[in-house]
């Protein structure tokens, strides 16, 4: 898929509406529009990867700044507690395929994940 076929690249360019909570120079966060659990946001880098591994290889710093907005929402939130986690590949749960990483809170988590 290219860039200019991307959902989140247009949620992050405002051509599709997303509800975002939190923006950095290289970074958006945005709410799931499925929450799995009362508070799940999206945090993705505004340069198109297909996936963690993809910037991984092509972009790691950007990392940094992925966590950091997620500390940052969590915080603002008020989260003691939360879960990050990145679906990399189909077989992993990945449906949208620029890179995002979920921050879940406000309820209790099991482990393993399902
Ligand atoms: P994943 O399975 O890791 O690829 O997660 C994709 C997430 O994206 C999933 O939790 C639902 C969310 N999602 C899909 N379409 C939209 C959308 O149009 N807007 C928002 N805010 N979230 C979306």
């Amino acid at each position: 898929m290219s860039a200019a076929d991307c959902l989140f690249c247009k949620i992050v360019a405002g051509d599709v509406p997303g509800d975002v909570v939190h923006t950095s120079d290289r970074t958006v966060a945005f709410r799931d529009v499925n929450p799995q659990a009362p508070l799940h946001v999206l945090v993705v880098p505004r340069e198109h990867t297909a996936n963690a591994a993809e910037t991984a290889a092509e972009d790691p710093e950007a990392f940094a700044e992925l966590f950091a907005t997620a500390r940052a929402v969590a915080e603002s939130e008020g989260l003691d507690g939360y879960r990050l986690l990145f679906n990399t590949g189909a077989s992993a749960g990945q449906v949208v395929f620029h890179t995002h990483l979920h921050v879940l809170g406000g309820r209790p988590f099991g482990w393993p994940p399902g």
